[in-house]
């Protein structure tokens, strides 16, 4: 499946083939994850790796609605993301893992995800950094003519990035097609967001500036692909930008390996209860458009498809060192 092909889309409800697609997106992801979470603990994976399990429903809802010439960034919990604009499993499992065929020639790893053939523009370790960089893609796509956006997800700890407002001020200013996803998971690193900001929403951050800004549940995948397409569509339309905070929670801790002692005052077996796609599996069932044995195979597929790219990736050799120093003198990757 390639989670970036343009469909047509609207701004009715997802169709039960659609919600078919995001659910297999979601399981795509989560298997990916699980997958690194495990590599990494076999130290086949290399450098700070932060997962998105638990909250794969935003990537998928909003990726699964835009084109190969979108462009999307990233922040450091970008694999979901990456994945669902389109990445080839296995080229980015084999950046994860360092190898020469992954994404980025095994250079980048985990927070340097990078493809430009599929509009993924990049994953970054600059809390908040991508923002205007993605104010930078939304002002080409205006400058060129075309109805191209830009999409950046980002956490809520960002927001607190002076740039945050800088990005809003310029992108609200100019009209620029970016469309601003907020995934905000009440922390911050360890640090609960009633510590470092008395504005509980994100949307009302952006509260004086002229752009519509929705809070939706983020681990109701039906809701944020409704509140996206609408955003989408006045985007594409010329009618600037706009901000969608999506509520979810990470189930795992910040980092792998995170010790994860403080978040007593969370209730994780309620946020299980959350979990996006035993949610969307569950309405699936309820609604008939989901046979009781289709999350099963969806599931077996996954990982069936991860296990092909972890061998693709052990396949592929580590870069030769001397290529790291030629990078270094060329300034960049090539
Ligand atoms: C500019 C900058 N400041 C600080 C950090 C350290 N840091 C890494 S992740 C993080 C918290 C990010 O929180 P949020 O944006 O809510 O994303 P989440 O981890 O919750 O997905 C911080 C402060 C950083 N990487 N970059
Ligand atoms: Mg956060």
């Amino acid at each position: 499946m390639t989670a970036s092909v343009h469909r047509d889309v609207s701004t009715a409800a997802p169709t039960p083939d659609v919600l078919r697609d995001l659910l297999t997106t979601m399981w795509r992801i989560r298997a990916f994850e699980e997958r690194v979470g495990a590599l990494k603990r076999a130290d086949e994976v290399h450098g700070l790796i932060h997962l998105s399990i638990g909250g794969e429903g935003v990537a998928a809802a909003v990726c699964r609605q835009l084109r190969d010439g979108d462009a999307v960034y990233s922040g450091h919990r970008a694999h979901g993301h990456a994945v669902a604009k389109g990445t080839p499993l296995d080229r980015t499992m084999a950046e994860l893992m360092g190898r020469e065929g992954g994404l980025c020639s095994g250079m980048g790893g985990s927070m340097h995800l990078v493809d430009v053939a599929h509009g993924f523009l990049g994953a970054t370790g600059v809390v908040g950094g991508n923002i205007p960089l993605a104010l930078g893609s939304a002002l080409a796509a205006k400058q060129r003519g075309t109805d191209a956006v830009a999409v950046v997800f980002f956490g809520d700890g960002a927001v607190q990035a002076g740039l945050f407002t800088e990005s809003v001020n310029l992108a609200t200013l100019w009209r620029l097609p970016v469309l601003l996803v907020c995934e905000n998971n009440g922390f911050a690193e360890f640090t609960p967001r009633s510590a470092h900001t008395t504005v509980e929403r994100v949307s009302d951050v952006v509260a004086p500036y002229p752009l519509p800004r929705t809070t939706v549940d983020g681990n109701e995948v039906g809701e944020v692909w409704s509140a996206f397409s609408e955003l989408l569509a006045r985007a594409r339309a010329g009618e600037g930008p706009a901000l969608l905070e999506c509520l979810t929670h990470r189930l795992r801790g910040h980092y792998e390996g995170d010790p994860d002692r403080y978040r007593e005052a969370v209730s994780t077996e309620d946020w299980q209860r959350k979990d996006p796609i035993l949610r969307l599996q569950r309405a699936g069932h309820d609604a008939g458009w989901l046979a009781a044995d289709e999350p099963a195979a969806l599931e077996a597929a996954a990982r069936a498809e991860v296990d092909e790219a972890v061998a693709w990736a052990r396949s592929s050799p580590f870069p030769a060192v001397a290529r790291a120093a030629a990078l270094v003198e060329s300034g960049g990757a090539r």
